[in-house]
C-alpha cells in the first residue's frame, strides 16, 4: 500500500491534462506573500489566497503556481517553515476542492517542494534551476515535474550585471546543463520544463531577445515556461506602471503561440485565455 496520499499516476494525468489545448496553458499566480512586486500582501491570508486560486480557475487557469517566498529584485530571504506555513493549507485547499487541478509550488527549497508534494501539488516551480542539491532527489522520488527556470545570481543581487556576450546562448546552455542534471536524477523529460527567466538578471534588449528564441529553447525537447506578467521591461518600453501592463504582458505572450508545449504564468488569466484563444484562432485561419 502507498503512504502518498497522492499517487504519482494521478499526478502524472494531472501534468499530462496541461497539454489538452491547442494554444499554450496558462498557469495563475497565487502569491501568498508580503512583499511580491504586484500582489504581495493581497493573498497572505489563507481564506484570501484560496478564494483567489478559485477564481483563477473558474477564469480558465490550466494550472496555479502557490509561492510563499518573493523573487522580487531585493527580496529578503524566507524560512523554509514560514513558507511552509504559507503554501501548505492552500495547497491542501485547493487540492481538496479542485481534484483534476494541477498544482505547483513555487519554491527553491527541497524542504518545502517536499511539504508542498505532500499536501497535493504536482509541480516544482524552482527559479533557481535547482540549486538545493537535495531537490532534484526528491522530485525524482515523488515522481513530480519541475520548472527550471534560469537566473543569474540570487534575487538580492540579479539585476547587478544584466550584461551578457550572447544572452540567449548563454542561458539556454545553462538551462540545457540543469536539464541534464534533472535526466540523470531520474526525472522524466516531459516532467523538466525549462524557463528563461524573464526579468531575472536581464535586461529590456536581453528579456526581448530571450522571449523570441522561445521557439530555440523548445528545441531542446522540453516543455517551456514563460513568465513576462507584467514585469518591469514592459515599463521599460512603455513607461507603464505595474497596474497598467496587461496588454504589454499580452503582447510578451506572442511568441509562445508558435510552440506545441508552453505554459505562461500570469497574474491575470481571464485576459490571456481570451487573448490565446483569439490569437491562435486568428493563427489557425490562416493556415
Ligand atoms: N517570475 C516570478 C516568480 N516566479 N517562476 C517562473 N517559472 N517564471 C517566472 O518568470 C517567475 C517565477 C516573479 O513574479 P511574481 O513575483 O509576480 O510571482
Amino acid at each position: 500500500m502507498s503512504i502518498c496520499p497522492f499517487p504519482a499516476a494521478v499526478r502524472a494525468d494531472r501534468l499530462a491534462t496541461i497539454w489538452r489545448r491547442r494554444r499554450p496553458a496558462v498557469m495563475g499566480i497565487v502569491n501568498c506573500t508580503p512583499d511580491s512586486f504586484f500582489d504581495g500582501g493581497r493573498f497572505l491570508a489563507e481564506d484570501a489566497a484560496v478564494a483567489h486560486g478559485d477564481k483563477l480557475v473558474a477564469e480558465g487557469a490550466d494550472l496555479i503556481d502557490v509561492g510563499g517566498e518573493s523573487t522580487r529584485p531585493g527580496a529578503a530571504d524566507v524560512a523554509a517553515e514560514v513558507e511552509i506555513a504559507r503554501v501548505r493549507p492552500v495547497i491542501a485547499a485547493l487540492r481538496s476542492r479542485h481534484a483534476e487541478l494541477a498544482i505547483s509550488v513555487d519554491t527553491s527549497k527541497a524542504d518545502v517542494a517536499g511539504a508542498a508534494l505532500a499536501a497535493g501539488a504536482d509541480l516544482v516551480n524552482d527559479v533557481t534551476a535547482a540549486s538545493d542539491p537535495a531537490m532534484l532527489a526528491v522530485i525524482a522520488a515523488a515522481r513530480a515535474g519541475i520548472v527550471l527556470m534560469h537566473m543569474r545570481g540570487d534575487p538580492r543581487t540579479m539585476q547587478r550585471d544584466t550584461g551578457y556576450c550572447d544572452v540567449v546562448a548563454e542561458v539556454h546552455g545553462a538551462l540545457a546543463g540543469r536539464a541534464a542534471d534533472a535526466l540523470a536524477a531520474g526525472i522524466a523529460p516531459e516532467r523538466i520544463w525549462l524557463d528563461p527567466g524573464i526579468g531575472f538578471g536581464k535586461n529590456v534588449d536581453g528579456n526581448l531577445a530571450l522571449l523570441a528564441a522561445l521557439p530555440d529553447l523548445a528545441a531542446l525537447g522540453h516543455p517551456v515556461v514563460v513568465g513576462p506578467s507584467r514585469k518591469s521591461f514592459i515599463a521599460g518600453i512603455t513607461g507603464a506602471p505595474v497596474a497598467d501592463r496587461i496588454p504589454g504582458t499580452l503582447a510578451a505572450l506572442l511568441p509562445s503561440l508558435a510552440l506545441e508545449r508552453c505554459v505562461v504564468r500570469v497574474h491575470d488569466v481571464a485576459a490571456t485565455v481570451q487573448f490565446l484563444e483569439v490569437a491562435q484562432r486568428l493563427l489557425e485561419s490562416r493556415r
